[in-house]
């Protein structure tokens, strides 16, 4: 089967030795002739990084391809910008990269794009983890595969942007007048997590929050083998509130050069969002080893190739004066020759090998911190307001986080809290009340309810130098935007090096016991889907103290080492009193000092017995704190372990604090399939400790009413598990 890129190259070839052009309107007016053969010649080297790419996939030198062909009209976007505007590109922009290289003098960029698509260690964005797009000197994020994920913080990132002028943050990125740029496929428009930013730019501007951000949809009518209807995207685009719809010819880089020109600068002057529609056309397939001709007519696949827009490019050139037909043949030819070239140089160029080589990059590096605010005694009495008065007294667990969450605003400029109701309301459950009086809309906002929206504007905001807190309202409602999280924020620093990062706290309110409220979605006790995550960090405190202390850690953490930090907060916790007995008082605590942290490992021991180590974490503290009260009774001596941080795991301390006790049991409140039990069981395994037990949760979802609690661990459960574990040891 002939290979289509080699026909459109032959094809290239013959149509302009033969003045065999294809026909279209004449030249817009305004560009430049230099940058009109500089968009050429970036242009060419995509055309020809694309034919090299597969050329080595052929050699065994490369391991992917997806391709920019027919997408070469993004080379004129890029000089529609600034050189320094956050671009968020789909994957076939590698003409916007060349071109915008070219833009900022900072040489052709053609050997670090082979280097990427040659896996190389030397590969400078990805440093062969990904064969991705991006640069740092280019403000070029790399974006997962994962099509549309990168709108959510596009809208992010041009949300900072307007905040920025207000609030610098310390560790700002983004140039005060930047705009940024985030691109797509038709197809990929329909994603819901696509739509979710459409419509949360929307939400935004047309309650004018400043929100510089264009959209480039490149519709070249397909997604893989799916057609989008014609006309799709127009309707669907052409009337959005507050995000103005502009389109152009993408075959014609004069016209999407003007019209990018014109988005781009009313989205400057105005901070409005602009969605511009540009038609293109895709050559040779998707990626890889597609054949278009195997749901595509010969015919179709044909007309896209006669209208290649390399072709109408040296039409438009000659016409306009800016390049002959045989000069724009002569620099296809040595784009062509020069990335073999360069290709050729980098054949036996050094790959990554071992697991510690690919891991290097899992845990972002640590930035210097200069500014902080030392809180004075004025300042802070006057931000508490009449809460000053009750620094110094017991406090529930939800107070003790909107102590610390005042204090940690009051300390760092830089941090900033979003989700559904956290604002007015202060939080469902409390816990931000009056933070957003305290420090203003800017810095407490009430977002619309989407939580893919709430993850994105945070970690836009953390690419450019912001701590968000974003709040995910109930651990079941991280689902529906669990990739932000996992797909996104966690995965950022791996595959650009640590060169790109987006440092936040996510707080989350979940776990069960809530009595009789809410069922299995507000009482969603599984956190699998956090634990697996390399490199996240986990923080579920249980009691006030450890969740003020915790926090602070979590916000140093975010801000020092750009680590991404899911906080889980025990709902069922939050307005807990007593700790045995009615009135005792006794899960309540006085709010730590400032000077009092929780180190990231630090697990927290009640108790010194031997008979019986309790290892838990959450609600399972205060059933475990009551068991081994009843145990105690019993002549049991236990000690209880809370683990504090779920991921990592403190796993040699946990070890050592074992080690005296005869016995372990371990109490999950997660579901027994998936919970943290698991990893603790084979912890002890491993280190070939004998009696290890484990009560968990049932594999079930939680009742609403009576029966809330029938699937969990309880006091009882763990008392009578202990006994007969303590006596099966005798
Ligand atoms: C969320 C998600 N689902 C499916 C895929 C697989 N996939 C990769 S590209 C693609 C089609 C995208 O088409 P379009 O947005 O039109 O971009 P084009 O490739 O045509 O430029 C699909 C389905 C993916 N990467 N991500």
């Amino acid at each position: 089967m002939p290979d289509r890129a080699e026909i459109v190259h032959e094809a290239f070839l013959a149509r302009t030795a033969a003045n065999d052009l294809p026909p279209g309107v004449a030249a817009r007016e305004g560009l430049n002739t230099d940058i009109a053969r500089s968009i050429f010649a970036a242009q060419c080297f995509s055309r020809a990084l694309d034919r090299e790419s597969r050329a080595m996939q052929r050699r065994g030198e490369g391991y992917y391809t997806i391709g920019s062909s027919g997408h070469e009209c993004m080379a004129a976007v890029a000089y529609a910008l600034r050189a320094n505007d956050p671009a968020f590109l789909h994957y076939r922009d590698g003409a916007f990269q060349l071109a915008r290289a070219r833009q900022a003098g900072v040489g052709t960029m053609v050997r670090d794009m082979l280097l990427s698509f040659a896996c190389s260690s030397d590969d400078p964005i990805s440093g062969g983890r990904h064969k991705v797009l991006g640069s740092k000197q280019l403000m070029i994020p790399p974006q997962t595969s994962t099509i549309a994920s990168h709108l959510p913080k596009a809208v992010g990132a041009a949300f900072s942007i307007g905040l920025t002028r207000r609030r610098p943050p310390e560790h700002r990125q983004f140039a005060e007048d930047a705009i940024v740029v985030c691109s797509f496929g038709d197809a990929s428009a329909n994603h819901s997590t696509a739509l979710g930013a459409f419509n949360a730019a929307s939400w935004a501007a047309i309650q004018s929050s400043p929100l510089p951000l264009l959209f480039v949809c490149e519709d070249n009518g397909i997604g893989i083998s799916v057609k989008t209807p014609p006309g799709w995207i127009e309707a669907s685009h052409s009337r959005r509130p507050g995000v103005r719809y502009m389109q152009a010819n993408g075959l014609d880089l004069f016209d999407t050069w003007y019209a990018a020109t014109e988005a781009a600068e009313y989205v400057r002057r105005h901070r409005k969002p602009v969605f511009l529609h540009l038609k293109t056309v895709r050559l040779y397939g998707h990626a890889g080893a597609d054949v278009p001709t195997a749901y595509l007519s010969r015919e179709e696949v044909e007309s896209d190739e006669d209208n290649d827009p390399l072709l109408h490019s040296v039409r438009l050139m000659n016409d306009a004066g800016v390049m002959t037909i045989e000069e724009a043949r002569a620099t296809y030819i040595r784009s062509t020759d020069e990335v073999r070239r360069i290709a050729a140089g980098i054949a036996d160029t050094a790959k990554l090998r071992t697991s510690k080589d690919v891991m290097a990059t899992i845990i972002p590096p640590r930035r210097a911190c200069v500014r902080r605010n030392g809180p004075t005694a004025e300042r802070r009495a006057e931000t508490f307001g009449s809460d000053a008065r009750t620094l110094d007294q017991p406090q529930t667990l939800a107070k003790c986080l909107n102590m610390a969450l005042t204090d940690l605003m009051l300390e760092h400029d830089d941090v900033v809290l979003m989700g559904e109701d956290v604002g007015r309301k202060g939080g469902v459950y409390g816990v931000t009340q009056k933070l957003q009086a305290r420090f203003g809309p800017d810095r407490v906002m009430d977002t619309l309810l989407d939580e893919q929206s709430i993850l994105g504007l945070a970690i836009g905001m953390a690419h450019n130098g912001f701590i968000p807190i974003p709040e995910i309202q109930f651990l079941a409602y991280l689902h529906n935007a669990e990739d932000q999280l996992r797909g996104e924020a966690a995965t950022l620093p791996f595959f650009s090096q640590g060169q790109f990062t987006n440092p936040m706290v996510v707080r989350i309110a979940g776990l069960g016991y809530q009595k009789g409220f809410g069922g299995h979605f507000h009482n969603d006790n599984s956190l699998a889907v956090l634990r697996d995550i390399p490199g996240l960090v986990i923080a579920c405190p249980s009691t006030g103290a450890d969740a003020a202390r915790m926090l602070r850690e979590c916000v140093r953490l975010a801000r020092e080492e750009q680590r991404v930090v899911a906080f889980i907060e025990p709902i069922a916790l939050y307005q807990t009193r007593d700790k045995v007995d009615e009135s005792d008082g006794g899960w309540m605590s006085v709010y730590p000092t400032l000077d009092q942290s929780l180190g990231l490992g630090e697990i927290g021991v009640t108790g010194a017995g031997t008979d019986l180590a309790i290892v838990t974490y959450g609600n399972g503290n205060y059933l475990s704190q009551q068991a081994s009260r009843r145990l105690e009774g019993a002549g049991i001596a236990t000690r209880v372990i809370d683990l504090r941080w779920l991921a990592p795991l403190a796993e040699e301390a946990l070890l050592n604090v074992t080690e005296p006790c005869r016995s372990v049991l371990i109490v999950d409140e997660c579901r027994r399939t998936g919970g943290q039990a698991e990893a603790l069981m084979a912890l002890f395994a491993e280190a070939g400790r004998g009696r290890v037990s484990r009560l968990t949760a049932e594999d079930s979802f939680i009742a609403t009413g009576p029966a809330y609690a029938a699937t969990l661990p309880s006091v009882d459960g763990i008392v009578s598990l202990a006994r007969r574990l303590v006596s099966s040891d005798q």
